[in-house]
């Protein structure tokens, strides 16, 4: 895949062009990994639900990573643009705190 803008330059093809390399506009999105981390209040039923209304798992999927969090302290939700893992971990953080659990969920680059 060509990257920069090879078209883009002052050569005006009498041999003294300067060339400039434009960069590109238009970059990937960076993505970041949405964390769930344990905590010894939590029930594990919220933190289920949590991850199916959330994160769009089926209770099975739900389960399985909340059994690995409680287990390993920390745990993968997903994988999303910065924007998409932002809103995720404040509609997490929110949720918790309105149901009074001490919740915690944070965010990585990839
Ligand atoms: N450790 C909690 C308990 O024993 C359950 C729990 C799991 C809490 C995952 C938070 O992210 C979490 N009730």
């Amino acid at each position: 895949m060509m990257s920069g803008d090879d078209h883009n330059n002052d050569d005006d093809g009498a041999g003294t062009g300067v060339v400039t390399k434009i960069k590109p506009k238009v970059k990937k999105p960076s993505l970041w990994r949405v964390l769930l981390l344990n905590d010894d209040y939590t029930p594990m039923e919220f933190v289920v639900f949590v991850l199916q209304r959330f994160f769009g798992m089926d209770e099975q999927a739900a389960a399985q990573i909340m059994l690995h969090v409680h287990q390993k302290g920390v745990g993968n939700c997903g994988v999303f643009p910065y924007e998409i893992a932002e809103t995720k971990v404040s509609q997490v953080i929110d949720f918790a705190r309105k149901n009074q659990h001490p919740l915690q969920c944070t965010m990585e680059k990839e």
